[in-house]
């Protein structure tokens, strides 16, 4: 004769707990219960014996041990082994077939105003997510409950026989996730309270917007990879330095030079290697008084990264890859900007950084040798999304050997590969779509974020096209009213090269007259187009294939000459073409690089 079922009971939600006990009484189910939970069946009139029936140990400690021994834990995990069956027969403990247990409600208590610790720690469960863990992995034999929305269904199962095989699968990864959810509010709790801000987690004042809280950064294991050596991070800062971290990190890898980027919503407005400056661009970037420029790759980069575009790189975060010093931190400190990332910082930088925006300006030190995991996560309206790192290495050697056209004789030379190698970087770490320009070392046009492929390259032509114009002898010899500020010549700039000049209205060209000594000419399109046929060697890279030719002739208008995307368009031979006879050579970038 088969011996009497045995379950165990101990759940602190209560609900459905005596339907659950009737139905198992009626199926002839020996019920063991803890304090409580037996209390409440025992009260209702139907017979539950103590867990110490079978420990011979009382509850002790105030309740902390109800039911850790042996003789409950032994019971659940035995299989259906000789040998386990024989430890078992030694010790005299029976096997347990049901176990029903929910947990201490932790998380309800740490959402109370002004938690002391010692009742966030009475709090912690032990014994229940043992039964639960212990059942759960012995689920081949033992069903285990954690949920009172499953007793019902259970107890039709019970009454036709026996829980089947996919049951007991599907309790048991609830009980896995009921315990697993648990650790995590644990680990939360203590990490705020004795990780140290900074250290393994940051509290920041809010999210995206002003009205998202909590928030904050953490790792679950180890440190934080950054140190905050001034001012403190938003969540978008956030977002922009760890994107703009690993572009910078990625350049310098592959191009062997220092790197700079200058990023806002999370896309760069810029990005750049120390190639050196020559004296205009000196003047077109506004650098042409900082000392020490020429001995410093690195300031000579961000000035590239901050220059290119600066209507987009206004109030950017700044990320760059190589130790800061005195030059590249006098750049920052004159310019209207978030916050900067880098490995170090010269104690004279740091000085200087620290006294921007009255000591609120962000300074972040990252660790250079930190490497993230394989696997990303993230939350998407409640929903967990997991994916593999993009961490496909783009190098001129390796990305770029794919000629496509023209097919025969053709070379890309080396200042080529570098930009393209730049323009592609870039890509990796920009919202999609998008298609970058790039020239000298720098990004000069970025199209970010556009949901047609054709948009992101006619935007980012025509800042490439903004760019240029910059370069044009009237720009150059603009005579400025003093006291205009650095800003204000950059909005007057863009207005004149994008041809938004003469304005419409008498309070715009008022508005916009007052910056000049002389009003400068606009330029006719005769003007533009002659300026912009002397662009010339231009490189495009884009994050996925071009759909469409049009995007090929786009490019040609602002001096292309090569051209890297991924293939797989059904207009791949007509892009090909569309290349040829535009004198362009196109390379396979065989890696499509979307980013969200
Ligand atoms: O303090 S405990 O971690 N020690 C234990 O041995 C133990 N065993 C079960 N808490 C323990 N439990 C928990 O008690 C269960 O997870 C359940 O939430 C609760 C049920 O207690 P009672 O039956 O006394 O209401």
């Amino acid at each position: 004769m088969a011996s009497q079922q045995i379950a165990i009971l101990s759940v602190y939600d209560k609900t459905g707990l005596l339907d659950l006990a009737k139905g198992l009484e009626k199926q002839n189910v020996r019920l063991l219960a803890s304090g409580g939970t037996a209390k409440l069946i025992r009260e209702a009139g139907m017979k539950v014996e103590d867990v110490s029936a079978i420990t011979r140990a009382p509850e002790m400690l105030g309740g902390r041990v109800k039911t850790l021994h042996p003789a409950v834990h032994g019971g659940i995990l035995a299989r259906n082994l000789e040998s386990d069956e024989k430890d078992l027969a030694d010790q005299n403990i029976q096997k347990v077939d049901y176990v029903v247990c929910n947990l201490y409600p932790f998380k309800d208590t740490i959402a109370k105003i002004n938690v002391t610790i010692p009742e966030a720690v009475e709090e912690i469960d032990i014994g229940g997510v043992t039964l639960l863990r212990a059942a759960a992995k012995n689920h081949t034999r033992v069903t285990i409950l954690s949920d009172p929305e499953d007793y019902h269904g259970f107890l039709s199962e019970l009454e036709k026989g026996e829980i089947t095989e996919q049951s007991r699968q599907r309790y048991a990864l609830k009980a896995f996730s009921h315990t697993a959810d648990y650790d995590a509010a644990i680990s939360d709790f203590f990490r705020k309270q004795y990780a140290g801000n900074g250290v393994q987690q940051l509290t920041l004042r809010y999210g995206t917007n002003p009205h998202q809280k909590p928030a904050s950064a953490f790792v679950k294991e180890g440190t934080l990879p950054f140190k905050v050596l001034s001012g403190s991070p938003g969540y978008v800062n956030l977002l922009d330095s760890l994107n703009a971290w690993p572009l910078v990190k990625e350049l310098k890898q592959s191009l062997g030079l220092p790197a700079a980027a200058s990023f806002k919503h999370v896309s760069p407005a810029g990005a750049a290697i120390g190639v050196p400056l020559n004296e205009t661009e000196r003047k077109v970037y506004m650098v042409d008084d900082i000392d020490g420029l020429d001995k410093s790759a690195l300031a000579q980069a961000y000035a590239r990264a901050r220059g290119a575009d600066r209507m987009s790189s206004f109030g950017d975060v700044i990320a760059l890859s190589d130790k800061v010093d005195v030059p590249t931190a006098k750049i920052i400190s004159r310019e209207v900007s978030d916050g900067v990332i880098a490995p170090d910082y010269d104690p004279e930088a740091l000085e200087i950084l620290r006294k921007k925006k009255a000591g609120k300006y962000l300074v972040l030190q990252m660790d250079e040798s930190y490497e993230p995991p394989q696997q990303e996560y993230r939350t998407v309206y409640g929903i967990n999304l997991t994916q593999g790192r993009n961490d496909v290495k783009i190098t001129p050697q390796g990305t770029f050997g794919s000629i496509v056209r023209p097919t025969e004789g053709a070379t890309i030379p080396e200042e080529a590969l570098q930009d393209l190698t730049v323009a592609t970087i870039a890509l990796k770490y920009t919202q999609s779509n998008s298609v970058c320009y790039a020239y000298r070392g720098q990004v000069i046009g970025l199209g970010a974020g556009q949901q047609s492929r054709i948009h992101c390259t006619r935007l980012a032509g025509d800042k490439a096209d903004n760019w240029w114009m910059r370069f044009h002898e009237r720009t150059l010899s603009i005579k400025w009213k003093k006291g205009v500020k650095r800003p204000e010549k950059s909005n007057a700039i863009d207005m004149l090269c994008s041809g938004q000049v003469p304005p419409k209205s008498p309070f715009e060209v008022e508005d916009y007259e007052r910056n000049f000594e002389e009003v400068p000419k606009p330029f006719t399109p005769e003007e533009r187009d002659e300026w912009l046929s002397k662009l010339q060697r231009v490189v495009v890279s884009s994050d996925a294939f071009f759909p469409f030719v049009d995007n090929i002739y786009r490019a040609a208008r602002s001096g292309v000459k090569y051209i890297a995307a991924p293939t797989g368009s059904q207009n791949d031979g007509a892009v090909f073409d569309t290349c040829d006879k535009l004198d362009i050579t196109f390379v396979e970038q065989s890696t499509r690089l979307f980013h969200h």
